[in-house]
């Protein structure tokens, strides 16, 4: 196949890169719909993927990984900066050469009887000046096939990099999906993703967590700008105009269920909408007018299918009827569609789990799709898709909000004082472990920002680099910054809060905050909304004053116990910032 482009960056590392794996055959990913096609029925001719019933979901397509390959590997995951101290006591570290030697010795000849496919993909609408671009060699059509749908890919992209050298470059290699061999390493300084033995979604899609988070947050500490795991929401008001909210929840925690959010019956019949700019990765940077804008860098959802259905997000589950990739989901067989624990009360009795072994849903204890399992569908199919998605300017941002799973402890909301407080409220996040990487759940962690899996440098330079950012912000045009937790729980262990479409109700006080409509109580923690500013209104059965007075609550005495454990987290850092410091003699004062 020829060349589809001139770039001699591009072709001499290919070049290299053919001569390590040594594939039978290269192939250039140019996006055009015959392309795609071909390449879908290749896969489902070698069972890589299932075709679907394609009347009631066209252009949809199974997979299933290997049993030892369903999450992020974090152990295994490395920045491979010249120091350990530049990755920081967060990360992982390798020293690039030595990695370099221990990823190319497992690489070689690894392609051997196989294609290389060449995917040229850009992180943002082609040619924004947020946008960045980068080239990924695979040999998995799997892996090609989710990253059409969540990046633009293709000639166009090649054609926005010309000459230029300025892209990051990325190698996975299949292997043998062996999980003693299995390492995701990043080299920061060389705009470089290596991953090898996975084929699974975090771990291969290397514009995703490796490009858009870990590289792209070096490169936003180096020009100015900032890469967060956060979602982007436009929330439309009666009154017709759209506020924007980034928000940053660690894995499987509530960003894509909130940034699609339906709001309740009162609300919509109102006017309230809420518009979806993105759901798992924001690059934020200044505009000309001193605000700071956000795009998603993403042109689709790798959504957690569990738990998705009609009523708690009726549009992501929208956005998964057509063109869509499932992996590791239950396969109905009467049918030939799909099925996920919590898409609906009737599990299928004649399928197969996500492993593939028959299955009877209605008899069987064991689960038919995995806690990790997902969706890879494309954004324009999500019916409240903002406007502003292919927006290359992106959208203003109002309000920024922090948030975790804490069955005690963080209340529903409460707002930090000012910019600097409100670093420190991210710098403190801690949240429950999910089933999205691999390794025990339900475990509290600290997880500042929801970064520490996706921070390519040292956290305590990332704290920094967010004070410096608010320090070149004027007051009156920073964002406010809040935290929220759905996830509190009563002594016997159910919510207190119902969560889904009646966050919008939380984000309705955000706004008002942000606008300066209404008071709050000032706590130790930070400011806590006047247990009537919480609309009730069609949920009173639900959630009595008295409980939502007990989820605003701040106990001091638990927040005693916080402290130490923020002690311990901050003890590791040598270069925590001073403001930090400030911050948490401040809460310690405040706690007294
Ligand atoms: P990643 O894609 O892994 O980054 O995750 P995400 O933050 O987009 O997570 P997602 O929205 O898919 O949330 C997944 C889990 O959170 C599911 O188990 C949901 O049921 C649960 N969840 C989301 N929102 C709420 C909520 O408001 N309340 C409660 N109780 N659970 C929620
Ligand atoms: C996450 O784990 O935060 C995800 C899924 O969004 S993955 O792409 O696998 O990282
Ligand atoms: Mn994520």
């Amino acid at each position: 196949m020829e060349n589809m482009t001139t770039n001699k960056s591009v072709l001499s590392w290919i070049n290299e890169k053919v001569e390590l794996v040594k594939p039978e055959k290269i192939v250039w990913i140019d996006g055009s719909q015959e392309q795609i096609e071909a390449l879908r029925a290749e896969a489902c001719s070698t069972g890589e993927m299932i075709k679907l019933n394609q009347e009631l979901l066209p252009d949809c397509y199974l997979h299933r990984t290997a049993v030892n390959d369903v999450a992020r590997v974090e152990g295994r995951t490395f920045i491979c900066a010249p120091s350990k101290e530049e990755a920081g006591p967060t990360n992982n570290w390798m020293d690039p050469a030595e990695a370099y030697e221990m990823l190319y010795a497992i690489a070689k000849d690894s392609y051997k009887g196989r294609t290389m496919y060449v995917i040229p993909y850009s992180m943002g609408p082609v040619g924004s000046q947020f946008s960045k671009i980068g080239i990924e060699l695979t040999d998995s059509i799997y892996v090609v096939l989710n990253m059409v749908i969540m990046t633009r890919v293709g000639t166009s992209v090649l054609e926005a990099l010309g000459d230029s050298d300025d892209w990051v470059r990325g190698l996975h290699c299949k292997c043998d999906i062996d999980e003693e061999k299995r390492y995701i390493c990043h080299f920061p300084q060389d705009n470089t993703i290596i991953s090898v033995n996975s084929g699974y979604g975090g771990n291969v899609l290397l514009g995703k967590k490796c490009f858009a988070l870990r590289i792209a947050s070096y490169q936003g500490k180096n020009e100015g700008w900032q890469a967060e795991h956060m979602l982007i929401l436009g929330l439309q008001k009666p009154d017709g105009e759209i506020r924007y909210i980034c928000a940053a929840f660690p894995s499987a925690c509530g960003k894509t269920n909130l940034a699609m959010l339906i709001p309740p019956e009162g609300y919509y019949k109102n006017g309230y909408r809420v518009w979806c700019v993105g759901d798992d990765i924001s690059w934020i940077r200044k505009g000309a007018d001193g605000r700071l804008y956000a795009i998603n860098p993403e042109n689709g959802f790798f959504g957690v299918a569990p738990g998705t259905n009609e009523k708690s997000n009726p549009n992501a589950l929208a956005s998964t009827r057509k063109g869509t990739i499932f992996t590791n989901v239950a396969h109905n067989l009467d049918n030939n569609t799909v099925w996920w624990e919590g898409l609906d009360k009737n599990p299928p009795a004649n399928a197969m789990e996500w492993k593939g072994n028959p299955w009877n849903g209605q008899e069987s204890e064991e689960k038919g799709a995995h806690p990790n399992s997902r969706f890879t569908a494309p954004a324009v199919n999500c019916p409240c898709i903002s406007s502003e998605f292919e927006n290359p300017n992106g959208v203003p941002i109002s309000a920024i909000v922090f948030g975790g799973r804490r069955a005690k402890l963080a209340p529903l909301v409460y707002q930090s004082r000012d910019w600097n407080h409100g670093v420190f409220v991210g710098s403190i996040m801690a949240s429950e472990t999910t089933a999205a990487a691999s390794g025990a759940v339900g475990v509290v962690r600290r997880d500042p920002m929801a970064m520490l899996p996706f921070c390519g440098y040292n956290m305590a330079d990332y704290w920094q680099h967010w004070i410096n950012i608010g320090a070149g912000l004027d007051a009156d045009k920073a964002p406010k910054i809040f935290n929220v937790n759905w996830f509190r729980k009563d002594d016997d262990g159910n919510f207190l809060w119902p969560g889904f479409g009646d966050n919008l109700r939380v984000l309705d006080w955000i706004i008002d905050r942000c606008e300066g409509k209404v008071d709050a109580v000032e706590t130790s923690i930070g400011f806590v909304p006047k247990a009537e500013d919480i609309n009730l209104e069609g949920i009173e059965d639900e959630v009595s004053e008295a409980q939502l007075k007990e989820i605003l609550s701040v106990d001091n005495a638990l927040w005693a116990d916080e402290i130490a454990g923020i002690e311990e987290f901050y003890g590791k850092f040598d270069r925590l910032p001073a403001t930090l410091k400030e911050e948490l003699e401040a809460l310690k004062a405040n706690i007294k």
